[in-house]
């Protein structure tokens, strides 16, 4: 095994190299082995100057997240880097890639800086529902001032190399090789006398005092419900009027507060759970060229993302019209991504380069994965997929994105289920990274594969999950949403249960989602589902409003209207009375809900789903849910998602809970899962029974 912190020498130079796969992240045998390698090099006469570098593409990525979940382990960061900083040689940090988080803390607490030009300077910390525990807090605002700080420390997006240095952070941006840059630039400094220059001794600027007041008050209501957002604002304010050393104790303790909150836990926990390994990545068949089917709005959010995703795509559509419209959008698209700083001027050209339409099946012949995106309809998709199994070159792998049909009758028609699975994208789907990977009863482990490296390969969390109406997410959602169709049925407002929804923390409410979606996207697929509920209210209300033809956004009126002067979202008492003479002719009794009873409704019937779909194998893992419904349903992160809130909130309660619903409303829609029973009796969580499991060998079926 590597020195975590490899120490070589180039004249008077020592140079201390982080050396910790994958992303040099500072686990405690890295902050031991740095903590005595600046002991020695400061201690050793014949060394003038240090350099730290990160072998491989980062500099460091930061405190290594999962001893989070462990006991602290000395030295601590704060303790190593102020050590760092007290050095008397010059100390040189030489940046490159990720310098995040306790890896930017670490360049701030050396007295120069250089960096290569893929410079990614930031503190994530925020996203961990976190603050820089290490002394950021107290030494970035020195540099680049308390704007700066609070902006990058609640965002948590990262710095480029330009802005590093017009921030002051960076001091010289190093063309070339970085190491021998670095290593000529503290050797200029120990030659020419440079003292080691504190960020911690540079003067604190000055500051209002109602500033942190004024920022705190801008930041959005979602940031403010989050432990971290808050604290790093005044962890900031304490550093404007406190001694540096009284401020670094203070932010500290705010760390260490955030730490031990649930919701970092639940964080950490999407963190981890969003970087599933590839499975079966060694089959992964490579993808030189992209083909999607259908140039309509999902068709070409898709072409948009393999196109930014480095893939060459054909847009395929049989009419003139709609080829020229997809087009279109995707050029839109990657001009806005330009426009807006998320695509430099060479990766925008490139991506527009990627991009070919045709009009004919036949340009499908020379792609090694096809993805389709035509009308949801099970006899066009098999019509498709028949010509593209003519089509195809051998090993092409087709893929589907339905998002409630059986893949497997997909599949058939192709004559080579094998090489068929699902993609489901979510739409948009050049800006949602979620993609269910459906494992039809045929596909092989080497089309799995190749969608998983394709989609992560594009900037896409994919799950695995099982071919079952609805797969994991739509299936789910058809138990939320049925306990709000029937609350509306019970009499209460669309936009009452947006708002206790939204509330609890839901990107968007589940009537505006709907509105958004199109009411008669839904209508359609319950009207080919055929294992439906038999039962007249279930999503009564939906369906109502999509036949008198309130379709939602597209049609200025849904469960709410449109047609103000800005188009915005506004309640409408037409819906509440259309909805309220419909659950009077069915025999709905009316009733008030609070808002507590509309999330507990709506939660509860999430989790027992989720449940529900883990005992029958549809979905892999609890984990894996959760990053469904964060990534593709607005869930709020800072819950970890509903599997993990159900963890939280403990299963025995949850399963008393579901049985009390039981008790109200009849137990059709509230008899407690199998899964959850069995766990709840055992005192047991979720996340236990997922790690108590044998490693998943998932029917796959095929070959290879
Ligand atoms: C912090 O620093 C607190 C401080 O204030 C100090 C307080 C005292 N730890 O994303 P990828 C693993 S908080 C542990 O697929 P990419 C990751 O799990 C930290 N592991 O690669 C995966 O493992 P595996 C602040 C980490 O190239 C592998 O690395 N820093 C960490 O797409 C590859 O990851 C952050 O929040 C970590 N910190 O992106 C930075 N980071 O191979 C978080 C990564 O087993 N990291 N791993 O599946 C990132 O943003 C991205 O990983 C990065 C690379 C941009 C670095």
């Amino acid at each position: 095994m590597n020195e975590p912190v490899a120490v070589t020498r180039d004249g008077e130079v020592a140079v201390l190299t982080f050396d910790n796969p994958p992303v040099n992240a500072l686990a405690q045998p890295v902050r031991a082995a740095l903590l005595a390698a600046i002991e020695a090099q400061d201690g050793d006469p014949m060394v003038r100057a240090i350099v730290l570098i990160g072998a491989g593409r980062n500099f460091v990525a930061g405190a290594d997240v999962r001893e989070f979940d462990r006991p602290p382990a000395e030295p601590y960061l704060p303790a190593v880097l102020a050590r760092l900083e007290a050095c008397d040689k010059p100390v040189v940090a030489a940046l490159s890639g990720a310098t995040l988080g306790g890896g930017a803390e670490t360049a701030l607490a050396s007295h120069y800086r250089c960096a290569a030009g893929d410079l990614q300077f930031g503190f994530p910390e925020v996203s961990l529902g976190l603050l820089p525990g290490a002394g950021g807090t107290v030494r970035l605002p020195r540099l680049a001032g308390w704007q700066a700080a609070l902006e990058l420390m609640t965002a948590g997006r990262p710095l480029g190399i330009d802005a590093a240095i017009e921030f002051g952070i960076v001091d010289r941006r190093v063309d070339g090789d970085l190491a021998a840059g670095a290593i000529a630039w503290a050797r200029e400094l120990a030659r020419a006398g440079a003292p080691p220059r504190r960020v911690l001794d540079l003067p604190v600027p000055a500051s209002r005092p109602a500033q942190f007041e004024e920022f705190l008050r801008a930041l959005p209501a979602s940031s403010l419900r989050l432990p971290a957002p808050p604290r790093i604002v005044e962890a900031l304010a304490s550093a404007a009027i406190l001694p540096a050393d009284a401020a670094l104790a203070r932010a500290r303790a705010l760390f260490l507060e955030c730490l031990a909150t649930t919701e970092s836990r639940a964080l950490r926990h999407l963190f981890f759970a969003e970087r599933r390994a590839v499975p079966d990545a060694g089959l992964a068949r490579t993808v030189g060229q992209a083909a999607v089917l259908g140039a309509g709005t999902m068709g070409s959010g898709i072409a948009i993302s393999l196109a930014t995703g480095g893939i060459p795509v054909i847009l395929v559509d049989a009419k003139q019209e709609a080829l020229d419209a997809g087009l279109a959008r995707v050029k839109s698209a990657i001009d806005a991504a330009e426009r807006k700083g998320r695509l430099d001027a060479d990766s925008a050209v490139a991506a527009r380069g990627r991009v070919q339409g045709s009009l004919t099946l036949a340009a499908t012949s020379v792609a090694d994965l096809v993805i389709e995106a035509v009308f949801e309809n099970l006899a066009v998709k098999r019509e498709v997929f028949g010509r593209l199994g003519q089509l195809c070159r051998p090993g092409a792998v087709l893929a589907t994105n339905t998002s409630t049909l059986d893949v497997d009758a997909i599949a058939d028609a192709s004559g080579r289920p094998a090489d068929v699975v699902g993609m489901h994208f979510f739409s948009p789907a050049n800006v949602m990274r979620l993609v269910e990977i459906v494992r039809g009863r045929a596909s092989s482990l080497a089309a799995i594969a190749t969608a998983h490296a394709v989609s992560k390969r594009i900037g896409k969390i994919g799950i695995p999950v099982g071919n079952a109406f609805g797969f994991v997410g739509n299936r789910m959602l058809y138990a939320y949403g049925r306990e709000k169709e029937l609350m509306l049925l019970e009499g209460a407002r669309p936009e009452t249960l947006d708002k206790a929804l939204v509330e609890f923390g839901m990107a968007m409410g589940p009537n505006a989602v709907g509105d958004l979606a199109g009411l008669d996207i839904g209508f359609q697929v319950r009207r080919e589902w055929q294992q439906k509920p038999d039962d007249p209210l279930f999503y009564r209300a939906s369906d109502l409003l999509a036949e008198l033809g309130r379709f939602g956004q597209k049609t200025g009126r849904g469960f709410y209207r449109y047609d103000g002067p800005g188009g915005e979202r506004m309640p409408d008492p037409e819906v509440t009375d259309l909805i309220r003479a419909e659950a009077a002719r069915l025999g709905v009794a009316p009733r008030s809900h609070s808002p507590n009873e509309i999330v507990s409704r709506s939660i509860l019937a999430l989790i027992n789903e989720g449940a529900r779909v883990l005992e029958e194998g549809i979905a892999e893992s609890p984990a894996d849910i959760d990053v469904i419904w964060c990534n593709g349903y607005g869930f709020p992160r800072h819950r970890g998602g509903p599997m993990f809130y159900a963890d939280t909130f403990g299963l025995p309660a949850v399963l008393e809970s579901i049985r009390a619903l039981g008790r109200e409303h009849g137990e059709r829609y509230w008899t407690p899962a199998a899964l959850l029973v069995t766990l709840a009796g055992e005192g047991a969580t979720f996340a236990g029974w997922q790690a108590a499991r044998p490693a998943q060998d998932p029917d796959r079926g095929g070959d290879a």
